[in-house]
This record gives C-alpha cells, sequence and structure tokens, in this order.
C-alpha cells in the first residue's frame, strides 16, 4: 500500500526509477577450478567461455572459476570433480592419467613431433578412445583438448643437451606416473610435486630442474629461479576439460549445448593463443635471463628405447591405444 501512495504521488514526469535490480541467483551454479594463474590463455578464454553462458542460457547457467590452485592442488580438484565439490576442473592428461591410465598416451616421450600431428590425434580416434576411458569413471571430457604446448627442461645448473646430461638430475614432474617412469629411464632423479609446489621447490633447491611448455615458465615465473632452458620437446601435453558426470547429465539438453558449444569453441581459440605466445614467449624468456640451447633428441629416444621405456608403456595402454598413436606418429617401440 505505501508503495503504490508513493508512485501515486510521482509525478508522472519524473522517469520511474526502477526497484534495486535483485540479480536471480542462476538455477546452476557450477564451480570450476585450474592450476593455473589468471594471465595465461586457459584462463582468458575460459572467462569468455563463462560470461557467453551465461548470456546465451539468459542467466540459467553460471559459471564460477576458481583459478590458480584457489580449490588446492591438482590432487585435490581431481579427487573434488569425482564428488561432486566442483563441477568442471581441467588436469593435464598426465595428472588425469592417475585416475585413467590411457589418459598418458600423449605424453608418450617423443611421441609427437608437430601440432598437426596432435590434432589430427587428438581431435581424432585417439582422442575419442581416451574421452571414453573417461566416461568409464563418470567424468564428462568435452571434445576439444585445451593446449598445455610441448614441453621444455629447465635447470638451475648446467644446461641440458643430451641424454646422459640426465644422470641424477633432480627435476620435478607432475603427480604423474608416466612422467616419473620416463625420467626415470633417463637416469635422472624425479620427484612428483603438485604445479602449487614447483616455484618454492626450485626457489629452496629442492630440486634443481623441472619441465614444462615456454608459455608456463613464462605466466608463473619460473625463469626467476632457472637459469637455463632446454629446448627438448619430449612430451605434449594437454588439457582434459571435464565434468562431474552426475552434475553433466543434471544440466538439460539445451544447457548442456550452450555450455558444450562455448567450451569447445573456447578450447580452440585457446590453441591458438598458445601457438600465437609460442612465436614470442622465447625470446620474452631470453630478455629475462634464461638461457636457451638446442637438445639431441635421437639421444634421448635411443636412451628411453634402450631402457625398456616404450615397451613398457606399450604393454600399460595395451594394443589398441597404442595402435592409435603409432597410426599417428609412426614406430616408436
Ligand atoms: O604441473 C604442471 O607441470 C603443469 C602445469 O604443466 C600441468 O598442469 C601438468
Amino acid at each position: 500500500r505505501a508503495v503504490l501512495r508513493t508512485l501515486a504521488a510521482t509525478p508522472a514526469a519524473m522517469p520511474l526509477i526502477g526497484f534495486p535490480h535483485v540479480a536471480r541467483a542462476a538455477e546452476f551454479e557450477l564451480k570450476y577450478g585450474n592450476n593455473l594463474p589468471l594471465s595465461h590463455p586457459l584462463n582468458i578464454r575460459a572467462q569468455e567461455a563463462a560470461e557467453r553462458v551465461a548470456r546465451e542460457s539468459k542467466g540459467r547457467v553460471e559459471i564460477k572459476i576458481f583459478p590458480n590452485n584457489q580449490l588446492g592442488g591438482d590432487t585435490d580438484m581431481l579427487s573434488q570433480v569425482r564428488n561432486g565439490g566442483i563441477t568442471f576442473f581441467t588436469p593435464s592428461a598426465l595428472v588425469i592419467a592417475t585416475l585413467v591410465p590411457v589418459a598418458a598416451i600423449n605424453a608418450v616421450g617423443f611421441a609427437f613431433s608437430d601440432y598437426d600431428q596432435v590434432w589430427k590425434a587428438m581431435d581424432g580416434k585417439l582422442g575419442a578412445h581416451v574421452r571414453e576411458a573417461i566416461a568409464k569413471v563418470n567424468l564428462f571430457a568435452f571434445e576439444k583438448m585445451w593446449d598445455n604446448g610441448f614441453r621444455q627442461m629447465t635447470t638451475s645448473g648446467r644446461p641440458i643437451e643430451q641424454a646422459k646430461d640426465m644422470a641424477g638430475l633432480k627435476i620435478r614432474v607432475p603427480v604423474s606416473p608416466l612422467s616419473i617412469s620416463m625420467f626415470k629411464a633417463l637416469d635422472a632423479a624425479p620427484a612428483s610435486l603438485q604445479f602449487s609446489e614447483v616455484y618454492t621447490a626450485l626457489q629452496t633447491r629442492v630440486v634443481d630442474a623441472q619441465e614444462n611448455p615456454l608459455p608456463i615458465i613464462q605466466v608463473a615465473k619460473l625463469f626467476e629461479v632457472q637459469k637455463s632452458c632446454a629446448i627438448s620437446n619430449h612430451i605434449w601435453d594437454g588439457f582434459w576439460f571435464i565434468a562431474n558426470g552426475r552434475a553433466w547429465r543434471g544440466l538439460p539438453a539445451d544447457l548442456q549445448k550452450i555450455v558444450a558449444d562455448a567450451i569447445n569453441d573456447a578450447g580452440v581459440k585457446q590453441r591458438a593463443d598458445i601457438k600465437a605466445l609460442n612465436e614470442t614467449v622465447q625470446a620474452d624468456l631470453q630478455s629475462k635471463g634464461l638461457s636457451f640451447n638446442k637438445t639431441d633428441p635421437d639421444s634421448f629416444r635411443a636412451k628411453l628405447r634402450s631402457a625398456g621405456f616404450y615397451k613398457e608403456w606399450q604393454e600399460r595402454f595395451g594394443n589398441e591405444a597404442w595402435s592409435l598413436l603409432e597410426d599417428a606418429v609412426g614406430k616408436l617401440a
């Protein structure tokens, strides 16, 4: 009644001031966690996708992004997406492989030699094979992988040029059985640490080396605690954008389409961002004091072969997945 009196007393000429806009809570509030700094293309494109989903769903779906390990490390977020604590997570293939072993197949040492091979395989049969395996543990993997990049090795001491330089090297690797296996086969001394711990571990010399794509080295400022970088391209690594299976199935089909289209389109744009970044990132890192050297990939492949690395992982992944990989990259074992 009071409101009506106010309205009645309001001169028609005065624009009616809208009632304070109360933002309706979204019908679906979805949490997305990742392990990368805000400035990485993964977060920039994820933010765009979240805005597109809110717009196209007319506010029915809100994706809240928690970047840079705000929700905990990879291991924590992997268990959260499994139990539904969060809806989305973007683990590296190396990391989700702790749950879905075959997911590490794209990370077999020195398998991929360029991005044409990578996307033909991961957008094709090999990627489909891995997505099926991810579905079996009640997670949903979106069709398009996001790009982490070709991994390079950095050290605080002498540069790495060939396989023999790896002997005894205390190198940090992700929480990944394949990474441990590969660097042990190279006679290094690998230590698995979550990405959130890497900078400090290098700074305090708990480890003397690490390996990551150059954009990661840049955004995580690892050049501040490392001296040299060997361009080894020893692993191509990608992020699977995954959803909790139950939460994903709980979205109506029209909203699933809006979310999937936005996330897949964002993933393809993020790939282009990394490609563009790769043109400039080495010069930027050099300007920040990181020295670079080439390596002899054949010496590393020969060492992995003689250590039985390829044979071991062919058995562990199974012949079907291994054949899909070799169809894409040629004979490895
Ligand atoms: O932990 C790493 O090295 C990173 C950031 O590349 C992954 O997410 C695997």
